[in-house]
């Protein structure tokens, strides 16, 4: 079982998103703000609809800190909805939208109508994920683990390989100049303007997001069982989020290409310790992380919401029709790199806490040092 555990609740037009997250230390300093931060950024985006207009994303902790302290008691954290209509769409829904729940959800449930699957199914869900993974990111900071995420590719058009600066700050820093978290300003504008294409369009597009975690302690997931390998959990936790149809761990697909001798990373020794050349591995190797930066790739489809729908049936009458369409995003993929930290964040600091005891943020931090002195080293000579 996990030792951090993550639960939401909530409806997309229901009064609040509610969010319990069990399993964190004691001691850990934390405030409303450090949650409200990365979900600004989660409602930013060139390519978002009017609903993030309309929100106000504002994340209320109710339970689990004492005077700005977590107490090792589960956390509690709210979101109020402010498209907070849920009492009108009593409309029944009858033509499940295709690439949406709706179908399988209604087959699943027995549901004559389509509401309560759209209403829990939407990806409004990932905003009390993004507040619950903020507070993981927060812990893995402390211990000086940094999480980012970038957009590499939407609609088509692609980050050229190798313009990426090598350390997080510059790469945060570029990222956060562009309305499409992408770090290269002629491939940005080039994304911007294929988002407005497709709006003008009533279409949608997906991409690709990049996610990179610095500074990871080697030793976190093991091979020692299936589902407790961390390049398993990673890969779970990004599938999770909404559109993302396929997950890349490392250079995976260069590899699939390569003769083996180059598809992995020499050992090699740097003065007093061990250095790898090279990160094809993505940081991980066998399940457990080698000490490198953890770097894994999520492809995301287009949103399958569509201004002009596409052919659906209606369940009542069998007749074939043409989808509903109300409003919506265009592209989700620079939110989807802000989600992908909180889950990425969220799957690590739960290693983390397995590894090096969750009761108390001082005695992890005590356990990690003791662990980082025991770590291979020789002399420089030798
Ligand atoms: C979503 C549909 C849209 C998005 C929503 C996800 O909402 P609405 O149906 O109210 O127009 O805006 O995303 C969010 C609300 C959010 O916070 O990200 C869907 O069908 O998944």
């Amino acid at each position: 079982m996990p030792v951090l555990r993550m639960i939401t609740a909530g409806e997309s037009h229901g009064p609040m998103l509610v969010g319990v997250l069990e399993g964190l230390p004691a001691g850990l300093p934390l405030t409303d703000a450090v949650l409200a931060r990365r979900l600004r950024r989660r409602q930013g985006g060139h390519g978002r609809g009017r609903r993030m207009q309309i929100e106000s994303d504002r994340p209320r902790i109710v339970s689990g800190t004492w005077k700005g302290v977590t107490t090792g008691s589960p956390l509690a954290v709210l979101i109020e909805n402010r498209s907070n209509r849920q009492h009108r769409t009593r409309v029944r829904k009858t033509t499940p939208r295709p690439g949406h729940a709706d179908l399988s959800g209604m087959l699943k449930y027995g549901f004559d109508d389509a509401n309560p699957v759209i209403e829990r199914a939407s990806a409004r869900e990932t905003a009390m994920r993004t507040a619950l993974g903020a507070v993981a990111c927060h812990l893995l900071e402390r211990v000086g683990v940094r999480l980012t995420a970038h957009v590499i590719a939407l609609g088509g058009v692609e980050l050229p390989e190798g313009a990426r600066p090598g350390d997080p700050a510059a790469l945060e820093r570029r990222r956060d100049r562009s309305p499409v978290a992408c770090i290269d300003p002629g491939t940005s504008r080039a994304m911007v303007a294929r988002v407005d294409e497709a709006r003008e369009r009533g279409e949608s597009l997906g991409g690709r997001v990049e996610l990179i975690a610095w500074s990871v302690p080697p030793g976190l997931g093991t091979y020692a069982q299936w589902d407790r390998r961390l390049d398993a959990r990673l890969g779970a936790a990004m599938l999770s989020i909404p559109s993302v149809k396929a997950v890349e761990i490392g250079d995976a697909e260069l590899a699939a290409a390569s003769f083996g001798r180059s598809a992995h990373d020499p050992i090699e020794r740097d003065g007093e310790s061990l250095a790898r050349p090279t990160n094809r591995a993505g940081g991980l190797e066998g399940g457990v992380t080698n000490g490198e930066p953890v770097v894994v790739r999520l492809t995301l489809k287009p949103i399958p919401t569509q201004r002009r729908p596409l052919p659906t049936v209606d369940l009542d009458s069998g007749a074939p029709v043409a989808g509903r369409y109300i409003r919506s995003d265009t592209a989700v993929v620079p939110a989807a790199a802000v989600i992908a930290e909180a889950m990425a964040g969220h799957v690590l600091a739960d290693a983390l806490l397995e590894k090096f005891g969750a009761d108390r943020i001082d005695l992890l931090e005590e356990a990690l040092a003791a662990y980082r002195a025991r770590l291979p080293r020789w002399s420089a000579d030798a």
